[in-house]
């Protein structure tokens, strides 16, 4: 069963540091900061693109990664923004991380942020304060967002109708669902796919008709290649042969072989053959025509059907679902697969806002280690060989009730404590 799927590794740009400098100027000494802001790093951005219509390229390219934004400098100049990275996919796709939907692209021309460039450090000249009048502290600039993403292509419709031009395709998607397509005696009638939805045995089928293809149409012949694209997007074919048709065998050969050239994994899709129109014909031809497409069926179910006489058209309808049904499950089987991310009901912000403290023994002796998001991003983005840098951090637990905690579970100022992956003594030493 073909489902479309790819793991990329998805990394957003880091941000810029922010720089510490002071001001030279003549006849003062030592000039007030002016050390500027790292820029921010750039974005992994997703934007829908009608001419694409499978994942296979991030087979062979699966890393995503945006430019990261510049280092701040002196003179107050900020640095540049990192450039974001746009990346085209197909229409249809939907973007997972850790199991949860986190994008659906369903519109040509849609953008979505995937993963957010961090943003750039304050450089020095932010940190002046009537106490503070030469911060040679800067921050660091924030890393951008990474993280490992599954995308997947959802399906155009569960079974598509494929065969040569005035075959019957749009004739039976009309009979066996609720579609209501243009039908007539010539050539190329179905010049975009039609839609229907078909019911057997409680079963509802989406089923795709697609414009006729010809020998060649992989080359452009005809209609050409695009609608070979929709076909991709369907878990079982059906192929509609004419009963008229002089040699069935080779229509359906031909098709097919057109098929293959598009992309060799259509013909290992599931499929179902059914020769049409058969209510004007004697019921030994059409036990010839059935025979003469089982010589090159293989394993292939072979119908009989007239969407006139509404003949045939359960046995093909549960032929159809049993395929259907399997195509599904293997879905099932892949989305199950996947970790459930457990919800959480406190809202982001206050959850942003929230920390923990945990006092735990190491080989290395006791450890505070404190958690939350918004002490984490501090962390981040504090420069710990810059002892100026820690002390804001210090000012900032303290701020956040953090400091507090600490000492109720016994922490002195000489205890270490882990934020993320630093460690720093409680008290400046
Ligand atoms: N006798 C008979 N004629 C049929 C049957 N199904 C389709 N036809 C006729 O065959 C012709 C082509 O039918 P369509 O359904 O438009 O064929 P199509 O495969 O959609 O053709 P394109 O859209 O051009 O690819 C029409 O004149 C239909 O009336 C059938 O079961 N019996
Ligand atoms: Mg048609």
């Amino acid at each position: 069963m073909f489902v479309d799927t790819a793991k990329v590794f998805i990394n957003a740009g880091k941000g810029g540091d922010g720089a510490v400098s002071f001001r030279h100027e003549i006849y003062v000494e030592k000039g007030g900061p002016d050390g500027g802001d790292g820029g921010k790093g750039g974005d992994v951005v997703f934007v829908v693109d009608s001419g694409l219509n499978t994942l296979i390229d991030f087979r062979y390219k699966p890393e995503l990664k945006a430019k990261p934004g510049g280092n701040g400098a002196k003179r107050d100049r900020h640095g540049p923004a990192g450039e974001s990275l746009y990346v085209k996919v197909p229409i249809g796709t939907v973007v997972k991380k850790g199991g949860e939907i986190i994008a659906d692209m369903t519109e040509v021309g849609q953008e979505f942020v995937i993963a957010k460039g961090g943003d750039g450090g304050f450089g020095n000249a932010h940190f002046k304060s009537s106490v503070r009048q030469t911060p040679r502290m800067a921050e660091k600039g924030e890393d951008g967002e990474i993280f490992e993403a599954n995308l997947e292509l959802k399906l155009l419709a569960d079974i598509g109708l494929v065969g040569f031009p005035n075959a019957g395709k749009s004739t039976f998607l009309s009979v066996v669902s609720n579609a209501r397509p243009e039908i007539a005696d010539y050539a190329f009638t179905t010049l975009t796919p039609n839609l229907g939805v078909a019911v057997v045995d409680d079963t509802s089928m989406l089923v795709a008709d697609i414009p006729g293809l010809i020998e060649g149409a992989s080359e452009g012949k005809g209609l050409g290649d695009a609608f070979l694209r929709h076909v991709e997007r369907t878990a079982v074919l059906l192929h509609l042969v004419d009963a008229y048709s002089d040699d069935v065998a080779a229509s359906y050969q031909t098709i097919r072989s057109e098929l293959s050239k598009y992309n060799p994994e259509l013909v290992k899709r599931p499929e179902i053959i059914a020769i049409t129109k058969v209510d004007g014909l004697d019921e030994d031809i059409v036990q010839m025509q059935i025979d003469a497409v089982k010589t090159v069926a293989g394993k292939t179910p072979v119908f009989a059907i007239s969407a006139v006489a509404h003949k045939g058209l359960t046995e093909v309808l549960r032929a159809l679902r049993k395929e259907v049904i399997e195509s599904r499950k293997i879905i099932e089987e892949i989305d199950d697969g996947e970790e459930e991310i457990e919800t959480v009901s406190l809202s982001t912000a206050k959850l942003a806002e929230s920390w923990s403290v945990e006092k735990v023994e190491t080989d290395d002796g006791i450890r505070f280690i404190v958690t939350g998001d918004k002490v984490e991003k501090f962390a981040r983005r504090t420069d710990f060989s810059n002892f100026e840098g820690v002390n804001r951090l210090r000012d900032i637990l303290k701020k956040l009730g953090v400091g507090h905690e600490l000492r109720r579970q016994g922490a002195e100022g000489s205890s270490i404590l882990r934020i993320g992956k630093s460690e720093f003594p409680f008290l400046e030493q």
